[in-house]
């Protein structure tokens, strides 16, 4: 067994996964025909006519995103209905034959590069509206959009695909050809990671709601990723079972127990993608989620090894809501205030402990009453390792935080063991002079990057 777990603590991501990691947070814009229909799916029939927005300001949008701390975009160039935001040559159901006439795609992207955000596309498989939809040609068709979205709009971050397929009861139903469009992005775009359900550089995280996972692995079993690199052999117990149910969904993916089963593992980490509004596109009647909200959705993504996807709807002027705007530049500015400073502390780790169980000490400079945050990073580039960790306060027993994975950036908001008793024992707590992070398991010698404290 244990050749085994020192490989899986050496699966590795790839330069382009982690600078991805980097990021921590982007922005989602679901922009197009619902958004004037006051639709979450079109059907395709839309007339072109209805798309016009007429105060369109791309410059507008990234300024939000950036104001949110956010480092990059990603467009939905064409969502299911098939409505493409760019004058593509392949079809005539495009901005071409709006009223708007421009080109949505050229002006985010030029917006992004002026505002230092990063440009990415979401181009969904799912087409309601071509004609080719259903037969041998589409993967034809659908490649020829890909690449001119690939060739002209510069550096793509980005390229994101949902697996959302079909025609409900017509029984239209294309299997999409997903190695094709990998190929075509690997070479017009080597640089960009790749979402899909099943990798091969991003996953789903599995809901849209932003809820968590106690742990939120990067290293999984190829079954839940097929089309990501296999970087191990088979686990001891793969002869004796099967991890063919996986599916993202799953409230546990990448513990010991699965891993154990697995015919080889890959790293592919998640994204949690959420929307600042009940839906994807602009509805007047909607309002932006709490900043208390998103707060927490930031704790459980870019704090609990993922990256935050958060769609921001332009409505139908081409203009974010000022709610929506005002809503963001909250957040970031909240999001500064708690993570600008850390506190200053020393960390020293401990001797004689043993490798996979190293305890590091975190001294304050100056005793304080209270700490929010300890914010841990393991150096993922050698491979995601802790399997669950404690963190206590002076010379506490009783663990103010308790952890299943670390990975690339872990936010450990501390808790107060005695909240829930008699609150006047709260006074009598002494101030907090030291702090220990005790790794309770690992799969190999841990590596930490980084232990700071807020
Ligand atoms: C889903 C789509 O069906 C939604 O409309 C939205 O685009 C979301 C991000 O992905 O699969």
């Amino acid at each position: 067994m244990l050749p085994f777990l020192q490989e899986a603590a050496r699966v590795r991501p790839s330069q382009k996964q982690l600078d991805w990691f980097d990021l921590e947070s982007y922005a989602f814009i679901h922009f197009g025909p619902n958004t004037f229909t006051d639709k979450e799916w079109g059907t395709g029939q839309e007339p072109e006519s209805i798309f016009n927005p007429t105060k369109l300001d791309c410059r507008q949008w990234a300024k939000a995103i950036r104001s949110a701390g956010m480092k990059g975009m990603v467009l939905t160039a064409k969502h299911h209905d098939g409505f493409c935001l760019w004058p593509s040559q392949y079809t005539e159901h495009s901005v071409k034959n709006s009223p708007f006439k421009g080109d949505v795609v050229k002006e985010a992207a030029d917006a992004c590069r002026e505002y230092g955000l990063k440009f990415g596309f979401y181009l969904s498989p799912w087409d309601r509206n071509s004609r080719y939809y259903g037969t041998p040609d589409y993967n034809e068709y659908f490649c020829n959009q890909l690449k001119e979205l690939l060739t002209g709009y510069g550096e793509i971050f980005y390229v994101w695909f949902d697996n959302a397929c079909g025609e409900g009861p017509n029984g239209k139903k294309q299997i999409y050809d997903f190695p094709r469009y990998f190929d075509l992005i690997h070479t017009y775009q080597p640089n960009a990671v790749i979402f899909n359900d099943f990798g091969p550089d991003i996953r789903w995280c599995g809901n849209e709601g932003g809820v968590p996972r106690q742990a939120e692995w990067a290293v999984v079993p190829s079954e839940l990723c097929p089309y990501a690199t296999v970087q191990t052999g088979p686990g001891p117990l793969a002869e004796e079972g099967c991890l063919s149910y996986l599916y993202n969904t799953d409230g546990d993916i990448g513990a010991m127990h699965q891993i154990l089963y697995s015919k080889g593992l890959v790293f592919a980490p998640s994204e949690i993608d959420m929307s600042i509004r009940p839906g994807w596109f602009w509805h007047e009647k909607e309002e932006p989620h709490s900043l208390a909200r998103l707060f927490q959705v930031y704790l459980s993504s870019v704090g609990s090894n993922a990256c935050f996807h958060l769609n921001i709807p332009p409505n139908r002027e081409g203009l974010l809501d000022d709610r929506d705007v005002r809503r963001l530049q909250e957040y970031g500015d909240f999001l500064k205030k708690e993570f600008s400073d850390p506190i200053p502390a020393k960390v020293e780790k401990l001797p004689n402990c043993p490798p996979t169980q190293p305890q590091y000490k975190i001294l304050l400079e100056k005793p304080r009453k209270e700490i929010k945050y300890v914010v841990l990073s393991e150096d993922i580039a050698q491979g995601q390792r802790v399997e669950s960790f404690r963190i206590t306060k002076n010379q506490d027993r009783i663990a103010s935080f308790e952890g299943a994975c670390i990975g690339h950036k872990r936010i450990c908001p501390l808790q107060n063991p005695f909240k829930n008793q008699n609150p006047l024992t709260d006074t009598s707590l002494p101030d907090i002079e030291s702090l220990t992070v005790h790794i309770t398991a690992a799969r190999d010698e841990v590596r930490m990057k980084d232990i700071k404290v807020y």
